[in-house]
């Protein structure tokens, strides 16, 4: 029924630009071709100006109306560099906007047709084109390098004393691993993952590195520490999306992707400055990876060093998640013990 009606309108809307058209033809044919396309330039030209006018206060009522909707501070140190070259960009775009469209609606309403002036050829003039080429060349040349220097900075080596958590995404949630007490990750391999075995990442058992390894739901930072996440994912592409950080990664299968950076307030903190008394921070999958992709949300709780630790050692490593009866020679131990003594008894 609502295709019915949106045809059904389309058509009449067709039909009524058709039959003005028309009728402003047998106009023309009426008053004269001359005087009547006269008449449309000052109508064209008058309307030009007033989309001008009606545009630029649409632009400002929009950013008064919306200025309240965009992120607060940035929760990251690494997060403020980006700030101030999107706020630098802004600025720099914003002046041309401004100075372009004004010139080019003004220009065209001040220059239309009048019997009084004739239009000067100006087919080229090199030094024009040389400075509209070099000045956006050398604006957005600085704008890139300050863009590559900072992607270079996330995305290369973090600092000695930065903790690390691996991140894995899979269709549709994130799981996050921790190196445990010995801080390197034990190996893995894509044919050994099995959530049934309770080897959701499939670490490789016979590795020690992986036997205090800890695989949690919710990714815990530390503020003021630097953090470098290890990306990768099980299924298709997502992307590790940390908008209060400005942080963003591509989760790629098959090739991890890495970014660090340092959280600057708590969990506690933002609450405060939020005002809002269930802020947390989000780890968004920023990339359409399938039906869930919507749902694909992690929790970050930032907190002090001392929760952190109080946390890390609640949580049980995954070896021991997936190896839950004791070991065999644990068992024979007291049945040995048991021998000695009996033994002994007997002397
Ligand atoms: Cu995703």
């Amino acid at each position: 029924m609502q295709t019915f009606f949106i045809i059904l309108i389309l058509a009449f809307g067709f039909l009524i630009t058709f039959q003005i058209a028309k009728a402003s033809e047998y106009v023309s044919v009426l008053r004269g071709e001359e005087k009547a396309r006269k008449q449309t330039n000052r109508i064209n030209a008058f309307l030009l100006l007033a989309f001008l006018v009606i545009g630029l206060i649409g632009v400002y009522y929009c950013n008064e109306r919306l200025k309240g909707k965009i992120l607060g501070e940035s929760a990251s140190v690494q997060g403020e560099k980006i700030d101030t070259m999107l706020y630098i960009t802004l600025a720099i775009t914003g002046v041309v906007f401004f100075i372009t469209q004004i010139l080019l609606f003004w220009f065209a309403y001040k220059y239309q047709e009048s019997d009084k002036r004739k239009a000067y050829y100006f087919p080229h003039n090199n030094k024009l084109e040389i400075i509209w080429t070099v000045i956006p060349a050398i604006a957005l040349t600085a704008l890139v390098g300050f863009g590559i220097y900072y992607w270079f900075k996330i995305t290369g080596d973090a600092p000695q004393n930065a903790m690390q958590v691996e991140v894995t995404g899979s269709q549709f949630k994130w799981e996050f691993r921790y190196p445990g007490r010995d801080g390197v990750f034990g190996k893995k391999y894509y044919k050994e993952i099995s959530p049934e075995k309770s080897n959701p990442l499939g670490q490789l058992w016979d590795d020690p590195y992986n036997h205090d390894d800890v695989i949690t739901t919710e990714l815990h930072l530390v503020v003021n520490k630097p953090v470098k996440l290890i990306i990768g994912s099980k299924d298709v592409i997502h992307d590790v999306g940390l908008s209060q950080f400005r942080m963003k990664m591509d989760a790629v299968p098959g090739t991890p992707t890495t970014m660090w950076f340092t959280p600057k307030f708590t969990t506690k903190q933002m609450v405060e400055k939020s005002g809002d008394p269930d802020f947390v921070y989000e780890l968004s999958c920023d990339q359409m990876c399938g039906k869930g992709h919507y749902g694909m949300r992690g929790v970050i709780i930032v907190e002090t060093q001392e929760e952190y630790d109080r946390w890390i050692i609640s949580q049980k490593s995954q070896y021991s998640v997936a190896h839950p009866e004791p070991a065999p020679q644990q068992k024979t131990q007291p049945a040995d013990s048991a021998k000695v003594v009996a033994a002994n008894l007997k002397k």
